[in-house]
């Protein structure tokens, strides 16, 4: 019976999964889900990279939280488009919730949508939100060790984000050993190491996001998330 409800929870979840990966495709927007631990620097990482996309693409940014509005409070200063979703304490974004906020978005002028995922390496990677790719987001105060430990959270991601490279030094982080177990877990992923303060592997997270989304005279829009 318990087995049941779970499956009953995973089958409602891709179902309403596939409604939204629908209704992206049919509007031509592409939609990116930003995963990662509490803290790992995902919202520094959007902050730093929207200025890049303007005048490329227009971006919405969902954010989801437990509790405060303060990620969404801090998108809305960049003039981006966003709707914060809250968990009310659950661990991870569900596919009903990111339905309830794409609804809130103006859609028709908008080309990609991020969603950064609640912080918390393990739970998220779990649930299919209808995203065409995800991101895995790693700091260096983490340790070196966290891709072998989570290996679910970098082996779904097309672009892994190596951040804070500016406290390496501070850190016993271990760069090469990471990048190592990364791309034995995925060894499809693009691994870059970013600096959000110095702008280290900034320029080069925008060129991938650009790449998926590629804009035509028309603003033409296409999933090209090889
Ligand atoms: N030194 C340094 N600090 C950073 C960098 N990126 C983020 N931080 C700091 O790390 C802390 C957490 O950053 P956030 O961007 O809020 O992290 P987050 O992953 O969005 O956090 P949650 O949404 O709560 O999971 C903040 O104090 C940032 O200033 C970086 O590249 N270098
Ligand atoms: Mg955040």
């Amino acid at each position: 019976m318990r087995v049941d409800v779970l499956r009953n929870v995973f089958a409602r979840n891709e179902a309403a999964a596939a409604e939204n990966r629908r209704l992206l495709d049919q509007r031509r927007i592409v939609c990116i889900n930003l995963l990662g631990g509490a803290g790992s620097g995902k919202t520094t990482l959007l902050e730093a990279v929207m200025p890049r996309l303007r005048g490329h693409m227009r971006v919405a940014v969902l954010e989801g939280d437990l509790a405060t509005t303060r990620d969404a409070d801090r998108i809305a200063a960049l003039d981006v488009p966003v709707v914060q979703l809250l968990t009310d304490g659950g661990c991870h974004l569900n596919a009903t919730l990111v339905q309830h906020g794409l609804a809130r978005l103006p859609l028709d002028e908008i080309d990609l949508v991020v969603i950064e995922n609640v912080g918390n390496p393990i739970c998220p990677a779990n649930f299919d939100l209808g995203e065409h790719a995800r991101i895995a987001v790693l700091s260096v105060a983490e340790g070196s060790d966290k891709p072998s430990k989570y290996p679910l959270l970098f082996k779904e991601a097309r672009l892994v984000v190596i951040t804070k490279c500016d406290l390496l030094a501070m850190t016993d982080f271990d760069l090469d050993q990471a990048m190592r177990d990364i791309r034995r877990i995925n060894p499809d992923a693009l691994v870059i190491p970013t600096d959000a303060r110095g702008g280290r592997g900034i320029e080069d997270v925008a060129q991938w996001l650009r790449s998926r989304c590629r804009v035509g005279a028309d603003v033409e829009c296409l999933n090209v998330m090889g």
